[in-house]
C-alpha cells in the first residue's frame, strides 16, 4: 500500500545477518549510521527479553545511497550482521554441511511452522522459523528511522508507550503537552516503556511470573505522531485512506493482532454526540475539543495527533510447550523449544513507531512530493496547511 516509498528486507535470523533496500527517499537528507543505530539499541531493550539480545549488537551498516552524511536520491541499502551466525555457520550454511544437524519436526502452535511446512514442502521447520523469526523486524526499524529522519525534517515527529502487559493497564492517558521527544525519553527510562510507575512494577512481575512458569505474556502500546499536516492519505479510494494503510503496516508484523485509530473500538459504545471532536476557532486556529478521532478523518490526517493502538499476542515459543504433534510420525508430542522472548511488547512499540514513520513519510512524500529534501520543504511550505 505504499506509493512513493518501497522497501525489502532479506535475512534469515541466525544466517549472516539482515538486508534492507528503501527507494524513495530524496536526496539531500542528512542521515547516519549513529542516528539509525539510535533505534536499533531502543528495540533491542525491554524487560523479557531473551538471551539473543545479549549476543547481538544490533548495526546497520549503509552500504549505498548516501555520501558524505546525505541521502543520494538513490536506493539506501542496509546491512545489519548477526553476531550470532559464529553459532550458526554450519546449520545455516549456504552449502552442504559439514554434519547433519536433527531437523525440527515439531510445529509450536501460533507459530508460522506448520502452514509454512505445507505450503514449502519441507521437511524441517527450521526452514520456515528462520525467516518467520521477528528478528527481520531488526531491519524495519532501521528503514523506519530513515523515514523517521525525513519526517523530524519537515517538524512530524513520533513517540510511542506501552500501556498494557498481560492483565496489567495503565489507563493514563498519555498527556497531550508532551512533546514525542519528552513521551520518549520518559517511556525509555521504563524497562516496559510504562509510563506509570505502579502499572510498571506490576508488569514486570507479571513478566517474571510467566517466565518462571516457562510462558509469555503480550500485551498492547501507543503510537502517535504530532506536527501533522492536512491531508494526508485520501477519501478517495480504499487504498488512499490513511488509516487503511496504517493498519496494513501495523499488522504486517509478526504477532502484532490488532489496531485501534483513536478511539476504536470504544466508538462502538458512545454516542456521537460524545465521540466527535468539535470543531472551534481559537487564537486564529481551528482546533478540536477532543481527538477521538486519533487524527484521522475519511481518511485523511486532520492536522491533530494521530493515536495508534496496536495489540501483541504472546510470543509462540514456549519454554513450556503446548501440545503438538511429530510431523515425521504424527504422534503426539510437544512442540518445539528454543532460545526465547518471555515478553517483546516493548520492543514491539518501537517497530509500531518504525511501521508508522514509513507510512507517514510515504503519504507526505505522495502529497508534497520533490526529489529532494530542499524541493519537499518549499512544497509543504507553498501549500502545506496545519
Ligand atoms: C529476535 C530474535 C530471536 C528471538 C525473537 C526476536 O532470536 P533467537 O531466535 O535467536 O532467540 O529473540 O524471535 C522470536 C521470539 C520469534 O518467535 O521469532 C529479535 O531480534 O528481535
Amino acid at each position: 500500500m505504499l506509493k512513493k516509498i518501497s522497501y525489502m528486507t532479506a535475512g534469515e535470523s541466525h544466517g549472516k545477518g539482515l538486508i534492507g533496500i528503501i527507494e524513495g527517499i530524496p536526496a539531500g537528507l542528512q542521515l547516519t549510521e549513529e542516528y539509525i543505530a539510535v533505534d536499533l539499541l531502543r528495540r533491542m531493550q525491554g524487560h523479557g527479553r531473551g538471551k539473543r539480545m545479549q549476543i547481538e549488537k544490533d548495526f546497520a551498516e549503509i552500504f549505498s545511497g548516501v555520501r558524505h552524511e546525505h541521502t543520494l536520491g538513490s536506493p539506501i541499502s542496509l546491512i545489519i550482521k548477526n553476531l550470532d551466525w559464529v553459532n550458526w555457520e554450519d546449520r545455516m550454511a549456504v552449502g552442504k554441511p559439514k554434519k547433519e544437524h536433527k531437523k525440527v519436526t515439531m510445529p509450536r502452535p501460533g507459530h508460522a511452522d506448520l502452514a509454512g511446512m505445507m505450503k514449502y514442502d519441507f521437511d524441517d521447520i527450521r526452514n520456515v522459523l528462520e525467516r518467520s523469526s521477528a528478528r527481520e523486524t531488526a531491519m524495519r526499524v532501521a528503514i523506519g528511522a530513515i523515514c523517521r529522519k525525513l519526517l523530524n525534517e519537515v517538524g512530524i515527529t513520533i513517540g510511542s508507550r506501552v500501556y498494557q502487559i498481560h492483565d496489567v493497564v495503565d489507563n493514563k492517558e498519555v498527556d497531550h503537552s508532551l512533546t514525542m521527544s519528552q513521551l520518549n525519553d520518559l517511556a525509555d527510562k521504563s524497562s516496559v516503556r510504562c509510563l506509570n510507575k505502579d502499572a510498571e512494577e506490576k508488569m514486570i512481575n507479571v513478566i517474571d511470573q510467566a517466565k518462571s512458569n516457562g510462558d509469555s505474556v503480550g500485551g498492547s502500546f501507543e503510537v502517535i505522531a504530532k506536527g501533522m499536516p492536512y491531508g494526508l492519505g485520501s477519501y478517495i479510494n480504499a487504498d488512499g485512506k490513511l488509516q487503511a494503510r496504517i493498519s496494513q503496516a501495523m499488522m504486517s508484523v509478526n504477532a502484532f493482532k490488532g489496531v485501534e485509530v483513536g478511539a476504536g473500538f470504544a466508538s462502538s459504545a458512545a454516542f456521537g454526540s460524545e465521540l466527535h471532536d468539535e470543531i472551534l476557532f481559537e487564537n486564529d486556529k481551528i482546533t478540536r475539543s477532543r481527538n477521538n478521532a486519533g487524527g484521522i478523518e475519511g481518511g485523511m490526517s486532520n492536522a491533530q495527533p494521530i493515536h495508534v493502538k496496536v495489540s501483541m499476542k504472546p510470543i509462540s515459543t514456549l519454554i513450556k510447550p503446548l501440545r503438538s504433534i511429530d510431523l515425521n510420525t504424527m504422534e503426539p508430542k510437544l512442540a518445539h523449544k528454543e532460545r526465547t522472548d518471555s515478553c517483546a511488547v516493548p520492543a514491539a512499540s518501537i517497530i509500531g513507531e518504525s511501521m508508522l514513520a514509513i507510512v507517514l513519510a510515504d503519504a507526505l512524500l505522495e502529497k508534497f512530493g520533490g526529489d529532494s529534501i530542499k524541493q519537499l520543504k518549499k512544497h509543504i511550505e507553498s501549500s502545506g496547511k496545519y
